[in-house]
């Protein structure tokens, strides 16, 4: 019957949107914009699904049965994810941080996830052979036709009004202070708080080689770089940042990849072959970084999301293990 059908597409999509979403905050500044673009079409996609979804869940209200509060908060959870997505595209509300609309959609996706898992499991559909039959992908084709209208006309709408929206970049964020340090957000990924050093006796140590470097030493490098920070909640900026170049600092060291760490433990894994394209910085526009934009280093990692940009760099590590050899996204 048809209502299996639909949940099986919806499946699909759920685990599609989860990943396009995931993936968009992973990949580099080539595959961004293509997967943001395919997050917009299946959480679209799910959207114009919504009426089909809508006749099943009547009919499934109708039998009280266990799993049934689980899919009511699931619905609350997916609706209110959905919405806040259309908020930030529209661009109709500025704030920035935890409670954007933004990191609103991520975290109730987020918590969606636990309880789609569980709905699935309650209410297991299985799939046939002939779900691939020629009229059903026809049908799929459709669906997706229609995600990819609806994508293209709120993307018109927002042009043709000059929204606010209109001006998010290639990965959704919106421009917040650029050239003007003090106005850039401070944020942290998780729990990480604020460092105040006292910048006399502060030193960033190299491992292998054992040097070590003052504010000073850094600063007198001189070396400068304009690089856009872009945080996955949803804003960015464009600053000049002035300091030393990665690669100047370890010249001659040993090793695969590079690890920025910060004081507070907040790591990010390099290959070598980046070093000279990243910048540890101890001044933006001018002037020193204050303590919330990483005083008295920061890395500067251009392409790269925020949460790639360590902030209060303490020490750098070579070793033998390769990049990718850490979790994809940063634990604390
Ligand atoms: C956007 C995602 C989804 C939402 C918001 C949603 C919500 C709901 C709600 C509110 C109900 C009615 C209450 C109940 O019977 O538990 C329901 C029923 C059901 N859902 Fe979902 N669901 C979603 C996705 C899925 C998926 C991915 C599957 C399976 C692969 C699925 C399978 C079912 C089944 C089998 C029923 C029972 C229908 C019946 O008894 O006639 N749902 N869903
Ligand atoms: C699994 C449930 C999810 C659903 C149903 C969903 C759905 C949506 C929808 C409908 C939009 C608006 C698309 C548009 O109008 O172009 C959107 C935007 C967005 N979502 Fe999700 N999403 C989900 C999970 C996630 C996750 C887990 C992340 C991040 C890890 C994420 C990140 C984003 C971003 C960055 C945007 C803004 C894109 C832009 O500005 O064009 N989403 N999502
Ligand atoms: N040590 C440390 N560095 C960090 C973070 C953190 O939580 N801890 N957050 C990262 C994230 S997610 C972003 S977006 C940028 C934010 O930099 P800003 O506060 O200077 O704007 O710092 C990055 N560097
Ligand atoms: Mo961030």
């Amino acid at each position: 019957m048809a209502g299996r059908r639909t949940n099986l597409v919806l499946l699909v999509l759920l685990v599609l949107a989860l990943s396009t979403g995931l993936l968009s905050w992973a990949a580099g500044p080539s595959l961004v914009r293509w997967l943001v673009i395919a997050h917009g079409f299946t959480g679209l996609a799910i959207v114009v699904l919504a009426p089909w979804k809508q006749s099943i869940a009547r009919r499934g209200l109708a039998r009280p049965r266990a799993g049934r509060s689980t899919s009511i908060a699931f619905v609350v959870l997916i609706v209110t994810s959905v919405v806040a997505a259309f908020v930030h595209v529209s661009g109709i509300v500025q704030i920035v941080g935890t409670f954007s609309p933004l990191g609103i959609h991520v975290a109730t996706a987020f918590v969606a996830v636990a309880f789609a898992v569980v709905h699935v499991l309650q209410r297991m559909v299985r799939p046939r052979a002939t779900d691939l039959s020629r009229r059903n992908l026809l049908r799929g084709s459709v669906l997706l036709g229609g995600a990819g209208l609806a994508w293209l006309t709120i993307e018109s709408i927002l042009r043709a009004t000059d929204a606010r929206g209109a001006r998010r970049r290639i990965t959704g964020s919106f421009e917040t202070g650029s050239d003007v340090p003090t106005e850039m957000p401070v944020t942290q990924w998780l729990n990480d708080t604020v460092q105040d050093v006292d910048a006399e006796s502060w030193r960033l140590h190299v491992t292998d080689g054992a040097r070590s470097y003052s504010v000073e030493d850094l600063s007198a490098f001189g070396d400068t770089l304009r690089a856009t920070l872009d945080c996955t909640g949803g804003w960015y900026a464009e600053q000049e940042w002035r300091g030393a170049r990665l690669d100047r600092l370890i010249d001659g060291a040993q090793g695969r990849s590079i690890v920025v760490r910060s004081a507070t433990g907040y790591s990010r894994r390099f290959p070598l072959s980046d070093a000279a394209t990243l910048l540890i910085a101890t001044e933006v526009g001018g002037e020193r970084l204050s303590p919330g934009h990483g005083a008295h280093a920061r890395l500067v990692a251009p392409g790269r999301r925020g949460f790639w940009w360590v902030k209060w760099v303490t020490t750098i590590e070579l070793d033998e293990a390769p990049w990718w050899w850490q979790p994809p996204f940063p634990l604390t």
